[in-house]
C-alpha cells in the first residue's frame, strides 16, 4: 500500500497547527499574551472599599461590569466563595455584599436578599474570616476592637528575632505592612447614610450592642481552613494587652516606619505593587496621609492595570498581569512543536516582550526594606512590577536559551549570566527553591498564621515548581555555556536532591501554585531528568506509574482545586486538557511516549480541540496558597499544543 505524504505526517499536526494558529492570533502588540487572571472574590470588595474610603466610585462602565461580575459569579444558596468555584464563606459573603451596595444596587435587590439570608444567619461579619473583619473596619462597619492586632510596633521589634516582620512571605508581609499602619491609626471612612444603612443590614440591627471583644475569637466554621492555634491566640492576648498600653510616641515612630516601608514598595513597583490587596491599602494609606497628594495621584494612574474585562463582566486580576510566565511557557512550547520557521513573528515578538522585562537593577536600598537583590531576575508579569521570582526567572531563562539557536534570543549574554545569579542566589539552605526571596523564617511560623482562609502563607519556602525550574534552567544553562562552573553544578545536584525528598510515598508531587498532582509531579520529573537522572530511575518510575494509575478510562486526566485543599487525588466530572497536557508532559520527559497510556491521553487531547482550534473552557488549574483557585487564562492554548508536540516526538 502506498503511503501518501499526509498520511506521513505525525497525527497530531493538523491539531497542532490550529492551536498554535490560535496562540499566535491571540498575542498582543508587545509580544506577550494578557488575559484574565481572576478568580479570588475578595479582591473587587477590597478595591469598591478602597475607593469609598477616598471618596470615589468607580468610573459607570466598570461599575456596570463590576456588577455583572459579582452577579454572575454569586452562588445559587446566595453567597460567594473564596473564589469564582468554591462554596459560600462568610468572609467573601459579606465583602461581595457590602461591594454591591457600595457600587449602588439597592437593598431590596433579590440578589442581596438572598446574600443576607445566607450570612446573617452565620453570624455575618462577626464571624467572617479575618480579613473581612479588617475591610469592615476601614468602612465603620465592624470596631477595631474586634480584630486580632496588628500592631505596626512589630516593625521595631529585633530583627534578629525568628517572628520579625520582615521574615514573613513577601506577600503576607505586604498585605499586613498597609493593615498594620490602618490599624494603627484606627483609620475608618467617614460615616455617610449609605454606610449606616449597610451596617444596619449586615448586623441585622443589632450594632450596638456587639461584644466586640468575643467577636474577636469568632470564626464561622465555613471560612476556617487553617485553625487559629494555641499559640496564636496567645500572641494575640500578648497584642491585645499591648494595644491597650501603647504609647503615642511609639506607635508614632512605627507609623512613619511602616509609611516609609509603604513608600519603598510604591516606588519600587511604579505603584503597581507586588499584588491587588497592597495596591490598593497602599493607596488607602496615602489618602489618609495627604489625600490630594501626588502618591494618591499616582496610585490611581496605576490602577487600570489590574482590571479585566471578560464575557461575565469586569474583574479584579489576582496580579498585574501573568505575562512573562506565559509568555516564556508559550515560547517554549512553540519551540517544541519545531514549526519555528512558520511562526517566527510570533517568536521573535515574544523574544521581544521578554527581553524587555527583564529586571535590570536591584531596588534602592535592599536591606533598609528587607529585599533581596533583584538584578537579573525576571517577574511574573512585567519589569514595572519589578519583584523578580525564582521560577519566572528560570522560565525566562529557560525561553531564552530556546531562542538562542533559532538566532531569536535578545538578551545580551551578560544579562543571561546575571539571571544565573539572580537564581543562584536564591537557592534555599535545604537545597531548593521558594518563590520570590530566600527562606526567610522558620516554618513553625505558620502556627502564627492569622488569616483562616488560606494556609502557607507565613514563610517563603522551597517548592518543588520553583525548585524543578530554576535546576532545569541551571541545567539548560550549564549546556548552553560549557565553562565549567562548579556552584552550578552544585547548586543542581542540591536541587535535585531537594526534589527528591519531596516525591510523596505514592510517587507524586504535590502542587502548591496549579492544580494539583499533575502539575507537582511535571515539574517534579523535569526537575530529576534536568538533573541527570536516567529513564530507569526509580523516582521516575514511581512517578509515571502513579500517573498512569489516575488516568480515566477515556484516556484524559482530570484534577479539581479539592486536590490541593485535602491533598489527595480529587477528580473532576471530565477529562482536562490542562491536566491531561501536564500528564502527558510528564509521561513523555521520562521517555514513556509511546506508551499505551501516553498514546490513549494524545487521543483524548486531540478529540478534544474544537473546530476553533481552541480547547474548551474548563475548571480552573490555578491555585495558591492551597485554598484559592485562580485562573490561568493561557495554559488551555499553550499546554496541549506543547504536550502533544512532545508526544509526537518518538
Ligand atoms: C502567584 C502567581 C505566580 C506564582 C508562580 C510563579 C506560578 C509560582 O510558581 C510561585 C508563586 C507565584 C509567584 C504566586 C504566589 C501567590 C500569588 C502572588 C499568585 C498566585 C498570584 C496571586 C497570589 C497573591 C498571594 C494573591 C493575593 C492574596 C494574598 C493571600 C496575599
Amino acid at each position: 500500500m502506498s503511503v501518501t505524504a499526509g498520511e506521513r505526517l505525525p497525527k497530531s499536526v493538523s491539531v497542532i497547527q490550529r492551536g498554535l494558529d490560535v496562540l499566535a492570533a491571540t498575542q498582543d502588540a508587545e509580544g506577550s499574551w494578557y488575559g484574565d487572571y481572576g478568580g479570588p472574590q475578595f479582591l473587587i470588595p477590597i478595591y469598591v472599599t478602597g475607593l469609598h474610603v477616598m471618596g470615589r466610585t468607580p468610573e459607570p462602565a466598570q461599575r456596570e461590569g463590576l456588577i455583572a461580575y459579582l452577579r454572575n459569579h454569586q452562588n445559587a444558596d446566595g453567597g460567594w466563595g473564596l473564589d469564582v468555584e468554591a462554596p459560600s464563606q462568610v468572609f467573601t459573603s459579606v465583602l461581595n455584599y457590602v461591594a454591591l451596595r457600595l457600587l449602588g444596587v439597592g437593598e431590596d435587590d433579590a440578589g442581596l436578599r438572598k446574600a443576607r439570608q445566607w450570612f446573617l444567619p452565620r453570624g455575618g461579619p462577626l464571624s467572617s474570616g479575618a480579613w473581612g473583619k479588617i475591610i469592615l473596619a476601614l468602612l465603620g462597619l465592624y470596631e477595631y476592637g474586634g480584630l486580632q492586632p496588628i500592631p505596626p510596633e512589630l516593625w521595631l521589634l529585633p530583627e534578629s528575632l525568628p517572628f520579625h516582620p520582615s521574615r514573613l512571605w513577601c506577600h503576607c508581609r505586604m498585605v499586613y505592612l498597609p493593615m498594620s499602619w490602618l490599624y494603627g491609626r484606627k483609620a475608618r471612612a467617614p460615616e455617610t447614610p449609605l454606610l449606616a444603612a449597610i451596617r444596619h443590614e449586615i448586623f441585622d440591627g443589632t450594632y450596638a450592642q456587639v461584644d466586640w471583644a468575643a467577636a474577636r475569637e469568632r470564626v464561622s466554621p465555613t471560612d476556617v481552613f487553617t485553625p487559629r492555634t494555641f499559640w496564636l491566640k496567645a500572641a494575640n492576648q500578648v497584642m491585645y494587652g499591648y494595644e491597650r498600653l501603647a504609647g503615642a510616641r511609639l506607635r508614632a515612630r512605627s507609623l512613619d516606619f511602616a509609611l516609609e516601608q509603604i513608600r519603598a514598595e510604591d516606588e519600587a513597583t511604579h505603584y503597581i505593587c507586588i499584588g491587588p490587596i497592597n495596591k490598593v491599602l497602599n493607596m488607602v494609606v496615602w489618602h489618609f496621609v495627604n489625600p490630594e497628594g501626588p502618591e494618591v495621584r499616582a496610585h490611581l494612574e496605576r490602577l487600570p492595570d489590574y482590571f479585566y474585562e471578560g464575557a461575565d463582566g469586569v474583574r479584579m486580576n489576582g496580579y498585574n498581569s501573568s505575562e512573562l510566565w506565559d509568555t516564556s511557557f508559550a515560547v517554549q512550547a512553540v519551540a517544541a512543536t519545531g514549526e519555528t520557521e512558520r511562526h517566527r513573528p510570533m517568536l521573535e515578538e515574544a523574544a521581544r516582550f521578554i527581553e524587555a522585562n527583564q529586571v535590570l537593577e536591584d531596588t534602592p536600598e535592599p536591606q533598609r526594606f528587607f529585599r533581596h537583590p533583584s538584578k537579573g531576575g525576571w517577574p511574573f508579569s512585567t519589569r514595572d512590577h519589578g519583584w523578580p521570582i525564582s521560577d519566572c526567572t528560570a522560565e525566562g531563562l529557560k525561553a531564552s536559551l530556546v531562542l538562542e539557536p533559532l538566532g531569536l534570543n535578545r538578551v545580551p549574554q551578560a544579562r543571561l549570566q546575571d539571571a544565573v545569579q539572580f537564581i543562584l542566589s536564591m537557592q534555599n539552605e535545604d537545597g531548593g527553591w521558594a518563590t520570590y526571596e530566600l527562606q526567610r523564617g522558620p516554618k513553625l511560623l505558620e502556627l502564627l498564621n492569622p488569616s483562616d482562609v488560606f494556609s502557607t502563607i507565613m514563610v517563603d519556602v522551597s517548592y518543588v515548581e520553583c525548585t524543578s525550574a530554576c535546576v532545569q534552567a541551571l541545567a539548560a544553562w550549564r549546556k548552553h555555556h560549557p565553562v565549567p562552573d562548579a556552584r552550578v553544578d552544585q547548586a543542581i545536584a542540591r536541587g535535585a536532591d531537594f526534589i527528591r525528598r519531596a516525591q510523596r510515598e505514592d510517587g507524586s508531587w504535590i502542587g502548591s501554585w496549579g492544580v494539583c498532582f499533575t502539575y507537582g509531579t511535571w515539574f517534579g520529573v523535569n526537575g530529576l531528568i534536568a538533573a541527570g537522572a536516567l529513564p530507569e530511575d526509580m523516582a521516575l518510575r514511581r512517578a509515571t506509574a502513579f500517573l498512569r494509575s489516575y488516568q480515566r478510562s477515556d484516556g484524559a486526566w482530570s484534577e479539581v482545586v479539592e486536590s490541593c485543599r485535602q491533598a489527595r487525588w480529587v477528580e473532576g466530572k471530565q477529562g482536562h486538557a490542562v491536566n491531561t497536557s501536564w500528564a502527558l508532559l510528564t509521561l513523555a520527559a521520562a521517555g514513556e511516549q509511546s506508551s499505551d497510556a501516553a498514546q490513549r491521553g494524545v487521543r483524548w487531547l486531540r478529540e478534544r480541540q474544537q473546530a476553533d482550534g481552541r480547547w474548551p473552557p474548563e475548571p480552573i488549574a490555578g491555585i495558591f496558597n492551597r485554598t484559592c483557585a485562580i485562573h490561568y487564562d493561557a495554559y488551555l492554548r499553550i499546554f496541549p499544543v506543547w504536550a502533544l508536540a512532545v508526544c509526537d516526538k518518538r
